[in-house]
């Protein structure tokens, strides 16, 4: 509770979170199943690894990891898109980053809602990948304006969850009553709904324009289509999956498996086919089958800086180069291997890695640092004596050829097609009101603090190096 007696956005962020996990995974019970190994593999990890543990503990981040996850939805309007910020907002969540997904055949450009200081960050991570379909994309130009009048029609939001948004941005906060009726009131926009809002045959020609269209724009709401939780060891879980009944796709999109995991390593499992109902013009329904929600699970490496991850890009599509992995999984192995070669070109330590320049970290004095005053030594100094520890800062974004892979994994291998690659970030700040964060600089300046709170305490009296 703050002073004005309301209650933080942290708070709300983390009921929320919950609620959602209760949400989904009533709704789909492998969720479930997957939590329970992740949180079994997560064990084992700590248990397994001092080290990690201790890291972790030093960040004040091992609390968090059972906690963390993150969701998807895909949004059809600006007005949705629009209006999902300010909700997020209420949240303590921020857009962070623009992700142009065309190139990959996907009709949608996103960012990602998550808080960005240091201590939200530490209570709740909980992101939002938010897409929002380009309409500019489909070709046909009847279907084109057919998808815009039914979207145009619907609303998301229930009309309390509304009336809280405006509460909330004119006092300020909520209070804890408002606070508990927002986040049931904001989970409906997220439930599955198994009745379309569109006949059968308009729901083909939305799927025949893409599957992810018809995804959107067919029901009357964004459902949540996966919710994803950290794990500490991604292969542990990717392998036990299978003895679960759960089949994952075939790679682990991202880096390889390294000592020293750099930014997100994400794999999945397909999409459910689910039975919905489509109506019919004289009032009646028609069954039918939709996929749309599918598992995931990720394993959170350290954030790059700028030339980290101008490497990381570079290796990475090396490695694709090498050996383009198939759709159905064909080629998994020789992939692997692909890219586990090139990657040897990235340093897998810690000193090495943060030597060069190519990951962020968090300094922090050590007990030995605690106890002497008045040092006068310059940063790299004092990390030679002992006396200042530095630990790699969490990345907490998503990227854009593992967004395109979990998304083409779960369209099925029909589905790759062609649009021309257009990133249009202008188009997408306009349509959601906002200028989206610049990663990099957050990162930075998570750094910097951790430095200066260094340097005040111990009294250096020369500047750190960057
Ligand atoms: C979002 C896919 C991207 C991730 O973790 O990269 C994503 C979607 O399918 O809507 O969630
Ligand atoms: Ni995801």
């Amino acid at each position: 509770m703050t002073k004005s007696g309301f209650v933080g956005s942290d708070s709300i962020r983390s009921a929320f979170s919950a609620a959602m996990s209760a949400m989904y995974r009533d709704e789909v019970p492998a969720y479930g199943t997957l939590m329970r190994l992740v949180a079994r593999v997560n064990e084992e990890a700590l248990a397994s690894d001092p080290e990690m543990r201790e890291r972790l503990a030093v960040t004040d981040s091992l609390d968090r990891i059972s906690e963390e996850r993150h969701g998807a939805i895909r949004l059809g309007t600006a007005q949705e898109l629009s209006t999902m910020r300010r909700v997020f907002a209420v949240m303590g969540m921020q857009p962070v980053g623009y992700y142009d997904l065309s190139t990959a055949g996907v009709p949608v450009h996103s960012t990602a809602f998550r808080p960005v200081g240091d201590a939200s960050l530490k209570i709740n991570p909980f992101r939002v990948f938010t897409s929002l379909l380009r309409l500019d994309l489909i070709k046909d130009e009847v279907l084109r304006n057919e998808a815009a009048a039914v979207l145009s029609r619907r609303k998301i939001f229930t009309d309390g969850a509304l009336e809280l948004v405006e509460k909330a941005e004119r006092q300020g906060g909520l209070d804890g009553q408002d606070a508990e009726r927002f986040v049931r009131e904001v989970l409906e926009t997220f439930r599955w709904h198994d009745k379309a809002t569109v006949s059968a045959e308009i729901y083909e020609r939305l799927h025949s324009a893409h599957r992810l269209i018809a995804d959107i724009v067919s029901f009357k709401g964004p459902h949540i289509n996966h919710l994803t939780p950290r794990t500490l060891n991604i292969d542990q879980v990717q392998e036990r999956m299978p003895h679960e009944g759960i089949v994952p796709k075939a790679i682990v999109e991202g880096p390889p498996t390294r000592r020293c995991p750099i930014l997100l390593r994400q794999t999945s499992f397909k999409a459910l086919e689910e039975a919905v109902l489509f109506p019919e013009a004289d009032g009646s329904w028609r069954g039918g089958f939709h996929t749309a929600r599918f598992g995931e699970i990720e394993q959170r490496g350290i954030a790059l800086t700028p030339k980290g991850r101008v490497l990381y890009d570079r290796l990475l599509n090396e490695a694709r180069e090498r050996c383009r992995p198939a759709a159905d999984g064909s080629n998994a192995s020789e992939y692997e291997a692909a890219l586990a070669e090139v990657f040897r070109a990235f340093p897998d330590d810690w000193s090495s890695i943060r030597k060069h320049g190519l990951g962020y970290f968090s300094y922090s004095l050590t007990a030995e640092g605690q106890r002497r005053e008045g040092i006068d030594m310059d940063l790299e100094a004092a990390v030679e004596a002992g006396l200042v520890r530095f630990d790699p800062i969490v990345y907490e974004d998503f990227l854009p050829v593992s967004a395109a892979g979990i998304f083409q994994s779960n369209l099925g291998d029909d589905a790759m097609q062609e649009f021309i690659a257009s990133p249009n970030q202008k188009m997408f700040e306009r349509d959601l009101g906002a200028i989206v964060l610049d990663e990099f600089a957050h990162y930075a300046g998570i750094m910097r603090a951790s430095i200066d709170r260094c340097l005040r305490h111990v009294g250096f009296a020369a500047a750190a190096a960057e």
